[in-house]
């Protein structure tokens, strides 16, 4: 059959990402504290929250094991192992976290043997090939920092600038491009509004507080980086839901739109301003809104987590953000997939939308899949498989997935090669 060529500008960049709480393992931080105390909540609770067939399919979401993290994927100890995959796999970058409780165990005391070792990842990630994407915060606190509130505390943004002022001044001279949180709604939603994650908060205010106390630590810490080196690329990662009204022409639907347009993907944005350097877009979600917030998407086709499938929205979202003239990578895009049935045509998809935008002019630089390894997953445990390579969490052994090898020709070719019939964007 034959197939059309996408091919993606030179230079673009082509990997996947992991965060350090979800791979390290032998973390202690405020999750690692949460888990131990909720796993045989989270365990009991699991019935409930999720579908029977998630239930019947991932049994291990019923035992608390699952909920705690532990030796994680053992990355710590095995990342050459793991980037030694990643470059096999033709990535010509990564993206990874740097866990903050390692790097300051107790208030004002940083370590250096952990530098050393976040040194030894930067120069093995270099060294086959890849360019480093460094995540500074991606959700896990020192204890404590837990102690004192974590980001409703108002010195927050002090303590992270102080933060991430020492790591990127021990490790920025192998480093261009940081990021300085993780999808910061993420955390204002889950740990402060629905008050699913630790500190489990419902609370309206604090969100609101969060959200500032959060844009003034991404603030501060950016202008400190900058001043020591203004040649390195700095922004913070965002997750952006494409939302869309259930009817086009009813104004009380999009007003809907609006508001949750405003605090998913607009507020954070708008408190950062100019300071960011790029724009780091994550993406999973897509929803129809039906006044006042009743979601109505129809699209069936779901990852285990039970989340939709909806590559448009990568088009829509990225195509808005060209207002902003700053070059784009997407730092996060992937799906829980055991079977690995869906991974293959999720990418292509995805990529083809993006591929779209870039032939319009957007400027998009770089894509990293979400993940490299099954990891833990939060307040689901590990039963989600996000992985392009499988873990067998028993012998740590890693299993390079078939949709990982597809993935691995386009990072190769710099080129999407699809059936002309499935080129189809309307
Ligand atoms: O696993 C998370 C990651 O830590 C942040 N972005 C979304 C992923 C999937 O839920």
């Amino acid at each position: 059959m034959e197939k059309q060529k996408l091919k993606f500008p030179d230079g673009f960049l082509w990997g996947a990402a992991t965060s350090a709480h979800q791979v390290e393992g032998g973390n202690k931080n405020d999750w690692s504290e949460w888990e131990k105390a909720n796993a045989k909540r989270l365990a009991e609770e699991a019935p409930k929250k999720h579908a029977d067939w998630q239930v019947k399919k991932f049994p291990e979401m019923l035992t608390p094991e699952n909920y705690i993290s532990g030796a994680a994927c053992d990355y710590y100890n095995r990342f050459e192992e793991d980037f030694d995959i990643a470059k096999s796999l033709s990535h010509n970058a990564h993206r990874f976290s740097i866990e903050w409780s390692r790097i300051e165990p107790e208030e004002g005391k940083f370590d250096e043997q952990e530098i050393e070792h976040y040194r030894k990842v930067i120069k093995a990630v270099l060294a086959r090939g890849m360019e480093p994407f460094v995540t500074i915060w991606h959700w896990t606190n020192p204890l404590w920092l837990a102690e004192k509130g974590g980001p409703e505390n108002r010195k927050f943004a002090f303590y992270f600038a102080r933060y991430a002022k020492f790591v990127v001044e021990k490790l920025g001279e192998d480093v261009k491009f940081w990021i300085t949180l993780n999808e910061p709604t993420s955390v204002i939603a889950a740990a402060y509004s629905t008050g699913y994650w630790p500190p489990q908060k419902k609370n309206p205010i604090v969100a609101l507080k969060v959200y500032k106390i959060l844009a003034k630590a991404h603030n501060q810490a950016y202008r400190e980086m900058k001043k020591i080196n203004s040649d390195w690329k700095v922004g913070f990662s965002n997750i952006l839901q494409y939302i869309e009204p259930n009817d086009e022409h009813n104004l009380l639907d999009k007003l809907s739109v609006k508001v949750t347009n405003y605090f998913s993907n607009q507020k954070f944005l708008n408190l950062v301003g100019s300071n960011q350097d790029f724009l780091a877009v994550q993406y999973y979600f897509h929803k129809k809104i039906k006044f006042p917030f009743k979601q109505t998407n129809e699209n069936k086709t779901r990852t285990d987590m039970g989340w939709e499938i909806y590559p448009e929205g990568i088009y829509h979202l990225i195509k808005n953000l060209q207002k902003y003239n700053l070059p784009i990578y997407i730092t996060e895009n992937g799906l829980a997939d055991v079977d690995d049935t869906k991974r293959d045509k999720f990418i292509k998809d995805h990529l083809k939308w993006t591929h779209k935008a870039i032939s319009e002019g957007v400027d998009v630089r770089g894509y990293f899949h979400w993940s490299l390894l099954d990891n833990f997953e939060w307040d689901k445990g590990f039963w989600p498989r996000f992985g392009l390579v499988e873990i067998d969490y028993k012998t740590l052994e890693r299993k390079i997935r078939p949709s990982a090898r597809e993935y691995a020709k386009i990072c190769q070719e710099n080129m999407l090669k699809i059936e002309a019939e499935n080129l189809d964007l309307t």
